[in-house]
């Protein structure tokens, strides 16, 4: 009875992904239709003690189908979403192709539900829905608790991202070069053109006319669209990194108000003393922002854990995070560069592949039923 589910990608990194979420989470599927391009097309695939075969990915592929999972790159999201849509499918889509589109919901189920419209697999025939982008998920998945506490009016971002976000070539590429390194052998470089291995560089996107690259700018724009703010500040440096499959991310936020020293600052300014030549001398009440709140805050979010032992020096890393399911949060502490301490500092890390891609995708198909 449940609803039948299409992959298209199924046999990448995030295709695969899918699939494990997809059983982690028994997923209440009538049917499953494996779709891939031709040169996939005929592969078996054994899967929850089945066995299936991976179909060509044409225009046909969506007769039947209540709901598309789609992880095969823009291109393939631009020529075949549509057509699913039109067959009555609902899409959602971890390409960037839409993401940015108005009335295309852009959604993180665990912090923004409502914009999911009330779409519903039997109620609504064909609607596309996008996944944000990977580190775009990761951050707002620690940054939207504490914004919801105490509207943040400014974020800045440097991830430290993952081969596995340039695909499972780039995960096989970064551990043929590590071995030819260590073996004092020249790196193959076919990925990235340079050496990756005990290396860092500027993410690999494209860079725009600003300066800042495509990685950046859908922090930036995602942002705004997923908070509906338009105002928030956003700025992003993304750096890819020798690691595997999770993403890490430093975060500084800029509070509008403080997260609970509101009433104190509003009292002291009606406390305010006079000085002898009786002008107003504005208290500078501790207006920080309490670290304590934050981890409480942060404690309490869904899909977060806090790694924040400040004794034994343990905070997020990528290790720690891959193959699991929850956002992992440290080194929460007060911005103290802010005038007013209306600042905080916090250190993400997620799994590329699983919060950042699959997982995502699949919470959202769980709204729709
Ligand atoms: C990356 N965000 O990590 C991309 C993956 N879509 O390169």
């Amino acid at each position: 009875s449940g609803p039948s589910v299409a992959i298209v990608g199924v046999t990448g990194a995030v295709g695969q992904e899918f699939l494990s979420v997809l059983s982690d989470r028994d997923f209440p599927y009538r049917s499953l239709k494996l779709l891939a391009s031709k040169r996939s097309a005929g592969k078996s695939v054994s899967y929850q003690d089945r066995t299936f075969t991976v179909q060509e990915l044409t225009a046909d592929s969506f007769d039947d189908v209540d709901i598309a999972l789609f992880s095969a790159g823009g291109s393939i999201s631009k020529q075949f979403g549509p057509i699913a849509v039109d067959k009555g499918a609902i899409v959602v889509d971890n390409s960037s192709a839409f993401r940015m589109v108005d009335g295309v919901p852009l959604v993180i189920p665990e912090v923004n539900p409502e914009a999911m419209d009330g779409i519903k697999v039997g109620k609504k025939k064909g609607a596309l829905i996008a996944n944000p982008n990977c580190s775009t998920i990761i951050c707002l998945m620690a940054a939207t608790p504490l914004h919801r506490h105490a509207k943040v009016t400014r974020m800045v971002v440097s991830t430290y991202q993952a081969a596995s976000g340039a695909a499972a070539a780039a995960m096989h590429e970064l551990e043929l070069q590590t071995r030819e390194v260590l073996e004092g052998k020249p790196p193959t470089c076919n990925i990235f053109k340079q050496q990756y291995a005990f290396n860092l560089f500027s993410h690999n996107a494209p860079v725009l006319g600003n300066g800042y690259n495509e990685e950046e700018m859908k922090m930036v724009k995602e942002t705004r669209k997923i908070w509906n703010d338009m105002n928030v500040k956003v700025t992003a440096t993304c750096i890819r990194v020798p690691v595997m499959r999770a993403h890490a991310e430093s975060v500084n936020l800029q509070f509008e108000k403080p997260l609970d020293e509101l009433s104190i600052l509003e009292k002291s300014r009606a406390d305010c003393n006079r000085d002898m030549r009786g002008s107003v001398i504005q208290i500078e009440a501790k207006t920080g922002i309490s670290e304590d709140t934050a981890r409480e805050i942060l404690k309490a979010a869904p899909g977060v854990v806090v790694i924040d032992d400040r004794t034994s020096n343990h905070f997020p890393t990528p290790l720690e995070v891959s193959s699991k399911d929850d956002v992992a949060v440290g080194r929460i502490r007060q911005d103290v560069s802010q005038e007013g301490n209306h600042g905080l500092d916090i250190f993400v890390c997620g799994d590329q592949v699983r919060k950042g891609a699959a997982l995502n995708a699949v919470q959202i198909a769980e709204l729709l039923l």
